[in-house]
C-alpha cells in the first residue's frame, strides 16, 4: 500500500494522478493544507502498518514530524519526500528527501515533474508520451513558464481542473492518460475553456479597478481582494504596475493573503515568511493575522484605488522625448520629459530637482509618491491647446 499527502493546487493534484497512474487502487492520496499534513502524518506514524510506503509531496513537515519522519525511516526506509519549494531545501540532508527547485540544465521543477521522474527513475512508472506531455503542461503552468512560451494548453488545463471537482478531474485524466496516445482536450472541452478565458479576463478587468497601492515596510504594495483565479490576477497586476514590488490578494473568507511579483529584485517566500507564510520567489502565501489584517486590512481600508493609466493613446505615450502627461487625484499635472541626456520632472511647469537615467526609473519615482497615471489623448491635446492659448493673450 502506498499512502500520498500533498495539498490542493494542479501541480498537487497532478502528483495525485501520477500516483493512480502507478500504483491504480493500491494508493491512498490525501490532499491537506499544512496544519492538516502535520495531522496527517502523526496519523500515518502511529496508525498505518509499516507496510505502507508514504509519499509527501509539494508540502514540508513541521520540525517535531520532521524528526519523527527521520525516526520511522531508519527502522522501515519507506518514506519519500519530493518537493521543489525553496523553504523546504533543508530536508535534503534526509536520505528520503529530495528538494529541487532547478535541475542542472536551469530547468524550473514542480512537483509533478520530480515526482514523474522519481517514478520513473525506480521503474513505478511507464513513461509515455501522453504522460510526458501532461507531466510537461502542470510543470508549465506551476512555473508560470506557460505565458512566455505562449502555451495555451497549460493555462486551458488548470482552467479546467477548477472547473470540475479534483475527483472528476483526476479520474478523467488517469482514463485520457491510460487510453490516449498523446494529451488533449475534447471538443466539448475546448469551448468551455474558451468561455472560461473570457470569464477570467472579465474578472481581471473589474478587479484592476479596485487596487490600491500601499507602502508595506521597504516595499510598494498592490492590494485587491479577491478569491478567484489568484494567479492570473497577480501576473495582470503586476505587469499593469511595474512600478510596485509585489501584488498583495486578499482572501477575506478563507483568511489568506496571496502574494505575487514578477520582478526579481522581490522574493515574495521571504515577505510571507516574515508573516509565518512561504511558498516561492515569485508566488507565495501565508494567513490573515491580527498582524496581516492590520498591515493589509485596516492600513488600506480608507484608500483609493489607483488610477489606470490610459490604453489607447497615440499622442501622450511613454518615453516621448517631448513630454509625456501624468495627473493626479489632486489633478495636478506632471510631464516626464528628457534634457540633456537625462530624465527629468516638471510638476506644474516647474522643474523638479531628481534626474533620472532611464524614462521607467522617472515614472516609477512618480507613481510610486504620486500615484500619478497617464493621462488620456483628449486631456494631453485639451491641455497643449491651453498652453498655447495662454501664450498668445499675453
Ligand atoms: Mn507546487
Amino acid at each position: 500500500m502506498y499512502k500520498l499527502l500533498s495539498h490542493n493546487d494542479l501541480d498537487v493534484v497532478g502528483c495525485g494522478i501520477l500516483a493512480k497512474l502507478a500504483f491504480g487502487q493500491d494508493v491512498k492520496i490525501r490532499y491537506n493544507s499544512i496544519s492538516s499534513l502535520n495531522r496527517e502524518i502523526r496519523f500515518f506514524l502511529e496508525n498505518d502498518s509499516p507496510e505502507t510506503f508514504l509519499f509527501i509531496t509539494d508540502l514540508s513537515p513541521d520540525e517535531e514530524n520532521e524528526k519523527k519522519l527521520n525516526e520511522h525511516y531508519k527502522q522501515y526506509k519507506n518514506i519519500q519526500l519530493i518537493d521543489h519549494h525553496k523553504t523546504a531545501l533543508h530536508l535534503n540532508e534526509y536520505q528520503w528527501g529530495t528538494v529541487i527547485v532547478e535541475n542542472e540544465e536551469g530547468r524550473i521543477e514542480s512537483a509533478t515533474s520530480l515526482f514523474y521522474q522519481f517514478l520513473v527513475a525506480n521503474e513505478l512508472l511507464e513513461p509515455t508520451e501522453a504522460v510526458d506531455e501532461f507531466v510537461e503542461l502542470v510543470r508549465q503552468y506551476d512555473t508560470w513558464e506557460w505565458e512566455k512560451n505562449e502555451n495555451q494548453q497549460a493555462h486551458y488545463l488548470n482552467s479546467l481542473f477548477f472547473l470540475v471537482s479534483i475527483d472528476e478531474f483526476v479520474e478523467t485524466m488517469v482514463e485520457r492518460l491510460t487510453s490516449s496516445e498523446r494529451f488533449d482536450f475534447d471538443e466539448f472541452e475546448t469551448r468551455l475553456l474558451n468561455m472560461e478565458e473570457d470569464k477570467i479576463e472579465r474578472y481581471i478587468r473589474r478587479k484592476k479597478r479596485e487596487v490600491v497601492q500601499a507602502k508595506v515596510g521597504d516595499f510598494f504594495a498592490g492590494v485587491v481582494y479577491a478569491e478567484s483565479y489568484l494567479s492570473e490576477l497577480g501576473n495582470e497586476l503586476s505587469k499593469e504596475h511595474p512600478h510596485l514590488d509585489f501584488i498583495a490578494i486578499l482572501n477575506m473568507g478563507s483568511k489568506k493573503i496571496s502574494f505575487r511579483t514578477i520582478h526579481d529584485h522581490v522574493d515574495v517566500s521571504e515577505i510571507a515568511a516574515t508573516y509565518g507564510g512561504g511558498g516561492h520567489q515569485k508566488a507565495a502565501g501565508c494567513n490573515l493575522t491580527d498582524k496581516t489584517y492590520k498591515i493589509f486590512v485596516q492600513n488600506t481600508f480608507s484608500l483609493d484605488p489607483m488610477m489606470q493609466d490610459a490604453k489607447r493613446n497615440r499622442f501622450n505615450v511613454k518615453e516621448s522625448s517631448f513630454g509625456t502627461m501624468y495627473a493626479d487625484r489632486e489633478e495636478n499635472v506632471y510631464f516626464i520629459l528628457q534634457k540633456n541626456d537625462k530624465w527629468r520632472i516638471e510638476k506644474g511647469k516647474k522643474l523638479l530637482d531628481n534626474t533620472f537615467t532611464s524614462f521607467d526609473e522617472a515614472e516609477i519615482y512618480l507613481k510610486r509618491k504620486h500615484e500619478a497615471y497617464l493621462v488620456r489623448d483628449e486631456l494631453f491635446v485639451e491641455y497643449l491647446i491651453n498652453e498655447v492659448n495662454k501664450e498668445k493673450s499675453k
